[in-house]
Parts: C-alpha cells; structure tokens; sequence
C-alpha cells in the first residue's frame, strides 16, 4: 500500500530561487576581487561549474579543469576555505539586501502544504548560513521554525548526486522515503533524492533545462501561480495551472 505523504522536502539552490546564476555566482567573483585573483565567472563558465556541487569543491574543479596553470605558492586547501568563506559572506549580504526573491509558487505552496497540515524540511548542499539568509529574506524572521529539517551543507561527508543529505534528512524527520515528496531542480540533485528512494518533482531551470530526469515523476518549468500557469514538461502530468496540495498529493501516489 502507497504509504500517506508527510513531508515535502525542498532542495535550495535553483529550486526555492534562482540562487545560482544570480546568488553564489556573484559571491564567488566578489570574492575572487577581495583575494586579488583575476578569475571571474561568467553565467556559461558556472554552467560548467555547476556539474560539481558544494561551493569549495566548484572551486577546487575549476582550478583543476579550466586553469590548471594556476600556480600557488601557499596551501591550496587553506586558500579554497578562505575564499569560500569570503563568498559565504558576500551570498548573505546579497540575501540581505533582498536581492533575490523566491521562484514561483513557492511561497504559496509552502503556506498551503503547512495549512493542510503537512510538513516542510530542506535538503541541500550550501550552508546552513546560506538557507537560514534566504529563508529570513523571503519568507520572513521566523519562516526558519517552519521546517522540521533543514539538512544542509558538510553535516554530510559525501555532497549530492551522493544520497547522504537525504538520506541524513529523512533520520533527522523520522520518516521512511515513501513518506515524502522531493522537489528538485537539478540531476545531481535528483539522483541525490532517488538515490534515497523519496519520489521526486523537478521544476527545472535555464542552467538544468538539459539535464536527464530519468526517474523523477514529473518535470515542470516552475509551480506556477493563478496568474502565472506552469508548464508540465515531462512525466505525470496536473489539472489545473499551477501545483496544488491535491497535486502533490496525486503526484505522490506516483511514486
Ligand atoms: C547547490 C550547490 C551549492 C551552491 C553553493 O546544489 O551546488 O554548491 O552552488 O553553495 P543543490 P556553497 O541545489 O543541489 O543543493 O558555496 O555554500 O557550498
Ligand atoms: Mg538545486
């Protein structure tokens, strides 16, 4: 028997908002300006980057595969930690100044799912710092009680497509898998969820649109809102314009 859904657990970046291209991006480059290193990353190169998650392990990436003529005198370890903590600071600031705001329908989705008497957690590989700025900026001071789990960042030793951070999120809730619904945005984020057997929803995005989905129980370009429709791309499909609890609910049975 389909086990009765419980907890909707949401991924971060890319999927509560568009934190990537507009968010971490822009942190690392400040960053990069503050250390005095001449890299910039433009909106195609994070792209490339985005292949490898965790922002200390993007860097160590780009310098192994896009500048492998870098050459450091000093502790390269030590330098990824200082300039990851550097852009920890710039992404906050940015929350702070509200520069981001959430993508469609996850507000309304959020509140709907708490009113039904379901619950909310995150699973994520940014900071736990990261998730509680962008909580408070977007959904307010004490949005952050809201979620009974917020799984996030090094809690785990292996980052997503690993399962670990959901499969940390799930013990933390005390539920099973079939208990929960996922969104994601990414496939590293999907193999992630699944890899931990919790049915998945995908709202995708410019920097995922190409990504492989296999898996996941529908695709969508967003949740979409009553005046702004989302599209179903791929995988089971809703009634109405916009994801509803029903929906997920439905979709969840799924499975
Ligand atoms: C998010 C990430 C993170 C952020 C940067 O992946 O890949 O690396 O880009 O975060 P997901 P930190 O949405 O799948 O969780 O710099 O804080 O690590
Ligand atoms: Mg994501």
């Amino acid at each position: 028997m389909i086990k009765q859904l419980k907890t909707v657990i949401f991924d971060v970046d890319g999927t509560l908002a568009e934190t990537e291209r507009d968010g971490h991006r822009i942190a690392f480059n400040r960053a990069f300006v503050d250390a005095g290193l001449d890299w910039q990353w433009d909106e195609d190169v994070y792209g490339k980057l985005l292949a490898v998650t965790g922002g200390k392990e993007r860097i160590r990436y780009f310098l192994s595969d896009f500048y492998p003529d870098f050459n450091y005198e000093g502790n390269i370890a030590e330098l990824i930690a200082d300039l990851h903590a550097e852009k920890t600071k710039h992404y906050v600031a940015l929350l702070e100044s509200n520069a981001i705001a959430l993508r469609p329908g996850v507000s309304r989705l959020i509140a709907e799912i708490r009113e039904a008497g379901l619950r909310v957690a995150i699973a994520t590989t940014t900071t736990p710092e990261n998730v509680i700025a962008l909580i408070k900026s977007t959904l307010g001071e004490h949005a952050v009680e809201w979620f009974d789990c917020i799984a996030a960042g090094d809690v785990v030793p292996a980052k997503k497509p690993a399962s670990d951070i959901f499969d940390y999120c799930l013990e933390q809730l005390g539920l099973s898998a079939e208990e929960c619904l996922v969104f994601e945005d990414s496939a590293n984020g999907v193999i992630s969820s699944l890899g931990a057997n919790i049915p998945t929803i995908v709202t995708l995005n410019n920097y995922t649109q190409h990504d492989d989905f296999s898996g996941a129980i529908s695709v969508f370009n967003h949740i979409g809102e009553p005046d702004n429709p989302c599209t179903c791309i791929a995988g089971v499909e809703i009634k109405g314009d916009y994801i509803t609890v029903d929906d997920l609910k439905a979709l969840h049975a799924h499975g």
